[in-house]
């Protein structure tokens, strides 16, 4: 699905879902699980931004069930886009960063989110983050459920 659907989608899902996402994502960096999934997210952060440029956000993912977990999308609300990042060795030794449609997450598994590695870039920012913030992520999984976390800012 193309990150411009996603953005759809996520206006949908604000009008749908007004007080309650706003009540969703002010846990102040608590995990916000959904209902029977299984999955869980720890410490989520964001690097700081000013608006209209773009940043970076990181997470643990981890599937508490027994079966396997597809995360097709993440979504940073702060920013205008943000897509799904992996870094890969090329042949001659250099580091690039590709965009990655969906990532499988085994049984009782775990899926990292670190600098150097995989990683969700928001490009655009809306508005400054800065350093002692907090922020709203949206994981969004194949069976259309959303997972929604608290990301700290900080550099
Ligand atoms: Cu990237």
């Amino acid at each position: 699905m193309s990150s411009k659907h996603f953005r759809f989608i996520r206006r949908a899902a604000f009008a749908a879902l007004g007080m309650w996402f706003v009540a969703g994502c002010a846990g102040g960096g608590a995990p916000a699980p959904v209902a029977g999934s299984g999955a869980r997210v720890e410490n989520a952060w964001v690097r700081p931004v000013e608006p209209g440029q773009g940043t970076a956000a990181y997470f643990t993912l981890l599937n508490d069930s027994a079966d396997s977990l597809v995360l097709v999308g993440v979504n940073v609300p702060a920013a205008e886009m943000s897509m799904m990042h992996e870094t890969v060795k090329e042949s001659a030794g250099l580091m690039r960063m590709q965009e990655v449609e969906r990532f499988a997450v085994a049984p009782h598994g775990t899926l990292e989110f670190s600098p150097g590695g995989n990683h969700v870039m928001a490009m655009q920012a809306f508005v400054t983050l800065a350093e002692g913030d907090t922020t709203g992520i949206e994981l969004r999984f194949a069976d259309g459920r959303m997972l929604h976390v608290t990301a700290n800012v900080h550099p």
